[in-house]
Parts: C-alpha cells; structure tokens; sequence
C-alpha cells in the first residue's frame, strides 16, 4: 500500500493541526525566543511529572546533547502503544501528532500538563525538526521517530524487554532551528525550573546532565534534584542567604473539594520578603485567589494572636498586611483538578472557591503552630509592630510629600536631558554611569527618540534599606520621576515613559556592579519593568578593527581575533580598545552602542521569581559566604549575570 492511501481523515486532520502549530508557535508556546525554546523541554518534563503525580514515576532524567538535542527519560508506566481505535494507529503516535490527546488517554486527577505549559507532547514535535519516542512496556521495546511532526515510517518493537527492566518513556527532540530565534540550550534555566519541579513534587528525583560540558572526572556535568522535604525545603533554600528568625519550618497541608494545599513559610530578619505561590506547578507570578487566601489569613491571624496577647498597646491601629510579610520567605502550593489561570501572562489563578479553602486552612494551621510556639509568635509580632513603626515614622517624616514629589511627573529632574516623543513605545531611557558618559550620550543620541539620564556611581543598595531611606536618595529618585510610574505597591507600568530603559553601563567589574545595583532597584521596586520586559542593557564592543577603509567591532577576544584573520588578512591597519563609555567620542558612541542599527543591546527578563529573590539576597544582602561561593561558582560568568 502506497504512504498517500494510508491516508485517512484522521491523518488530514493530524497535518492540519501540526500545520496550524507551526505557522503560529507563539500561540501554542507562547514565543520562539529562548523562553519559548524551553517550554519544549518543560512540556515534555510536564508529562513525566504528570505520570509521577499519578504515582507511576520517581526518576526524571534530562539530557542536554552536544547537537543541540534535548532528551527526557522517566521510568514511568511507558506512553502506550496499542492501536488507538479512532486513528487506528498505535496511540504512541496519535499521543504525539494529535493536539491535546494525550490528555484523553488517562483521567488523570491532577494534570499538570492541563495548565500553562499544557499543550501536549505533540506541540514538541511540530516544533521539532526530529523527535525520537522509545517506549518500554508490554514487554517490548518500541521506537517511532519524526520529522517535523510527523511519522517517519511506523512505530517498531525493536526488541523484547528483559524481564527485570524498567518500563518508561525517553523523548529526544531537536528543535526547529528554522523556527526558533535561538537555539542554546541554558543549563542554569533548566536547572533553575527543574530543582523548582523538584521541590513541589517531594519525592521525585530529577537529573540534569549536560552533555557539552564535562567535570572534573570527565563525566558530562549533571545535577540532581530530590526532595523529600518537599516546599519546607524549598523554603530552606531560599533562607540560606538570611538570618531566620526560628530554626524549625511552618509548614501544614490540607485537602478539600479535591484541592490539595500546602504552605511551607519561615520569618527571617531580613526587609525583602520573599513569597512565591504555585498552582499545579505552575509559578503564578500574578498571584490569584491562592495568595488572597493566604496573605488574608496570614493579617488575620497575625493581629489576632497580638491583640489576644496585648502586644499591640504601642500602636493605634492593627498590623497592616505588609507590616506583617516584612522579610517572610514562603511558599504557597495547590493542586487543583481544574485550574483556572487568567491575566496577561496567564499565571493568576482564578478559581474563586481556592480562597476560602486556603484562608481556612493557614489560618487553622498558624494559629495552631503560634499556639505550640509562643516564642516564635511574639518574635514574629515584634519584628511587624517595628515594620509599622519604622513606616508610620517614616510617614510623620514627611515620606507623604517626598513620595508625591517623587511621584510627580509633571517636574522631570533637571539632569535628564529627555527626548521629544511622548509615546512611549518609541522612547528609550538611557541610564548612564558618571557623567562624562552622560555627556557623550547627551551629543549622540537622537533627540526624537532617545533620553538620557546620567546618575552617579554606585546608587544605594535598595536591598539593605526601608523604602523611607530609599526615597532620600536622589540618583534613586531621579528615576523614578523620568520613568514616571511610581514606586513599590504604587508603580504601575502602564504610565511608564519609556518602554526600553537601557543601562549604559562600562563593561567592566563597576560596571558590573551597577548594573546590579540597578537590577536590585527595578527587581524589588519596579518588578513590572522586569517582567514587562522593559529593561535592557547596553553591551558596547570592546574592540574596533580597520582595515582598507571598513571598521569592524567585536565584543570579545576571540571575536576580534576571528575579524582580524578573516577580514584583515591578519594585518589590520588598527586595532582599537574600548575601555568605556566614556572614553568614546560621541559619533562612536551612537555607531556602536546607540544607533538601533548596530546595536547590540541585551533584554533582561526573570524566567524565575525565586531564583532570581535568591540572587538578590545573595548579592546583595548582610550574609559574606554565600556571597563568596556564588560568585566562586559563578565566576567564569560573572561579567554577565542573568536573573
Ligand atoms: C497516557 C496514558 C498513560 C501514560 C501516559 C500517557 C504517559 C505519558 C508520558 C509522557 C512522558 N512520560 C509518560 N509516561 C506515561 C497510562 C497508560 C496505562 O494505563 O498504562
């Protein structure tokens, strides 16, 4: 029988469907950039998490190979292989051409690949320029392989099973360089989002190889993830740059109306607190009815507990909400048989009944462990009564008027040199360190478009001071005013003035430090900037070659090694080092650094809320070793660190 004749509609169906993901990745992934690269690998985790959800799986193994391919192996029941009855093919293949079916196969209760991620392996494989399936169960072992979606051949059993295997699925996928911008795969991206699935999922043991690089006994690199402590060692992690107010763990769960929930939390000394809530794995960075739940409870309880114990007599009112997560690190965690998740981005959850469920069930089990542990309960009282006391005196000390001032638009400061446009998807913020750059960048922007605001050094490190001493600084306060939108709790990024703020920064160990203390600053004060994906840095050449009348720039060594061979006959006419901004001439300045045309300029997003709260506690925070370690750990990377 001919391959077209095999033809049937269910077949047509599956190619329209693999069309329609290909023509629009971004509907199905959400982007083709390098997030979007890596929701392939998260989809296909999705899947193996889901089986050990259900009890099937406890190992997890993804590879990273030398061709750019990706592989993830679980010993889990194995994806099944018995003719599928609609398609009359084996469901190994109807699982991975067929939009949302491998959902139908199972009535799974928690499915996370119901979720944000959720639209099934067989996304991965549209988006693939090839994808492997072995498959061990029944007894045999069976392979099936594709090329942009679809079947090469048919589904083969290659060989029996030895009675003693395991059985389980391996994915391999190489993803469509035709469709992706990028096709690096980050080790710290994966690695970030697989120990987060490995904390939420206590039990589950995920490794993470990677086959480019080797360590020291030349094995390729690779991390493992366990848990047993679940999110009370989530919470662990994420203390391990702060000073805890108590040694144990506040951690309690409960189940209702199918709902699993589970609350995991530790007061520390620190100002920043650091609260991450999940629903079905999901990191729900717009928060939802979950974090209601629990912030409510968590104000309720609190002011209860003072008030039966007398502990409020300094105050005239109750502790506020904020007062109270002054430096609190939880973690918030439902499963939920039908997730809701609404908002820009998809990750607020929704479904109203969560609220109550979870409002009852932290305030039952705080009030319960403030109970058991009255030392920890005042302590906790005491630290939000000075939180309160710090911010009421902050207020009487004219914080109102500083705020307004520094909230006022209509009176830029007089060192920004702004530029013409008031549209803000066409204007830029340049941020310059010192002002001789400030004043190259003044000479070479583009007025129309391009705004310039030099700021002095080393701004304040936000991470060691209350929003009241934050607002006295003037760099600090300068830009809050150019950018327009506030700050903290009343930053809203749809006033902002610019959609690209651009730190111009040397690209030296200052340089370097700035930069982070202006991350520290937009990451704790302006977060939405972040995550709009508004913020950006500079990354000016480091080499200028001539030669025979062309000039050409490198950003690195090699780069300029690579221009001088190939383009240069290897003699160039001059070989030029920029040291920094400032030091070039402003036509230099616009060439290489400004222009939108050659440009390089690198946009800084957060992937991951907690890994990057643990950064900036890292970095910035009162604790020395850890400080140490990372940068030890992190040291061939330093120059550029993402969060
Ligand atoms: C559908 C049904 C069953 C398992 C799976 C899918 C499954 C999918 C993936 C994807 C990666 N690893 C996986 N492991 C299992 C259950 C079939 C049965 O009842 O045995």
């Amino acid at each position: 029988m001919s391959q077209e004749s095999e033809y049937g509609a269910g077949q047509i169906q599956v190619l329209e469907g693999l069309e329609a993901v290909r023509k629009r990745p971004a509907m199905y992934i959400g982007s083709t950039d390098s997030r979007g690269l890596h929701h392939l690998v998260y989809e296909v985790v999705d899947n193996s998490i889901d089986e050990a959800l259900a009890g099937h799986c406890d190992d997890i193994t993804v590879s990273i190979h030398e061709d750019g391919s990706v592989s993830v192996a679980d010993d889990g029941r194995g994806i099944p292989v018995d003719t599928h009855e609609e398609y009359d093919r084996p469901a190994l293949e109807v699982i991975l051409t067929v939009l949302h079916a491998g959902g139908k196969f199972d009535n799974k209760s928690y499915q996370v690949s119901g979720g944000l991620h959720g639209v099934g392996v067989s996304v991965v494989n549209a988006l693939s320029q090839r994808l492997e399936a072995e498959v061990k169960r029944d007894g045999g072992v069976f392979r099936h392989a594709f090329e942009g979606g679809e079947p090469v051949g048919d589904m083969e059993r290659v060989r029996d099973m030895e009675s003693d295997e395991e059985t389980g699925t391996q994915i391999q996928f190489w993803p469509d360089t035709g469709i992706f911008e990028t096709g690096e795969i980050s080790f710290s991206t994966l690695s970030n989002r697989l120990r987060e699935l490995a904390f939420l999922n206590s039990g589950v043991r995920i490794t993470l190889r990677d086959e480019r690089e080797d360590d020291d006994e030349g094995e390729p690199v690779s991390e493992t993830y366990e848990y047993d402590g679940g999110i009370r060692e989530f919470v662990k992690y994420l203390n391990e740059t702060r000073s805890a107010m108590h040694d144990d763990i506040i951690y309690f769960e409960d189940e209702e109306q199918n709902i699993q929930i589970e609350v995991a939390m530790q007061a520390t000394q620190e100002l920043q607190g650091s609260i991450h809530a999940f629903a079905n794995n999901i990191n729900t960075r717009e928060g939802g009815t979950h974090l209601t739940g629990f912030k409510t409870a968590l104000t309720r309880t609190v002011n209860d507990y003072a008030n039966e114990n007398d502990l409020l007599s300094d105050l005239d009112n109750n502790l506020s909400g904020e007062d109270i997560r002054e430096g609190l690190t939880a973690v918030i965690s439902i499963k939920h048989p039908d997730p809701q998740f609404e908002g820009q981005t998809k990750t607020k959850l929704g479904n109203s009944e969560v609220r109550g469920i979870v409002e009852s069930a932290m305030h039952e089990g705080l009030g319960t462990y403030f109970e058991e542990h009255p030392d920890t309960a005042q302590a906790i009282v005491m630290k939000a009564v000075e939180a309160a006391k710090a911010r009421m005196a902050a207020q009487k000390a004219e914080e109102l008027t500083r705020r307004k001032s520094a909230l006022d638009s209509t009176s830029l400061p007089g060192k920004l040199a702004d530029c013409q446009t008031k549209d803000p998807e066409e204007a830029e913020l340049f941020i310059a360190e010192g002002d001789s750059a400030g004043g190259s960048a003044k000479q070479a922007r583009n007025p129309d478009y391009q705004a310039i605001l030099p700021i002095k050094g080393k701004i304040l490190n936000v991470e060691k001071h209350r929003l009241d001493r934050i607002l006295e600084n003037d760099e600090i306060r300068n830009m809050i005013t150019a950018i327009g939108a506030g700050i903290g709790d009343e930053f809203d990024v749809e006033n902002i003035r610019y959609k690209k703020i651009i730190m111009a920064t040397d690209a030296d160990v200052d340089g370097a430090h700035i930069r982070t203390l202006l991350l520290t600053f937009f990451y704790r004060h302006m977060r939405p900037l972040l995550e709009g994906g508004y913020v950006y840095a500079t990354q000016p050449p480091l080499y200028r070659v001539r030669y025979r009348g062309e000039t050409y720039d490198a950003m690195t060594e090699a780069e300029r090694d690579e221009i001088i061979e190939e383009k240069c006959d290897g003699n160039p006419t001059r070989v030029q080092r920029f040291k920094g901004l400032g030091e070039m001439n402003p036509e230099q300045l616009w060439e290489t650094t400004m222009n939108p045309d050659n440009r390089i300029l690198k946009q800084i997003t957060i992937e991951d809320a907690a890994a990057a709260d643990k950064m900036f506690s890292v970095l910035m925070g009162d604790a020395v070793e850890p400080r140490k370690q990372f940068i030890k750990d992190h040291a061939p990377e330093a120059e550029w660190i993402d969060i």
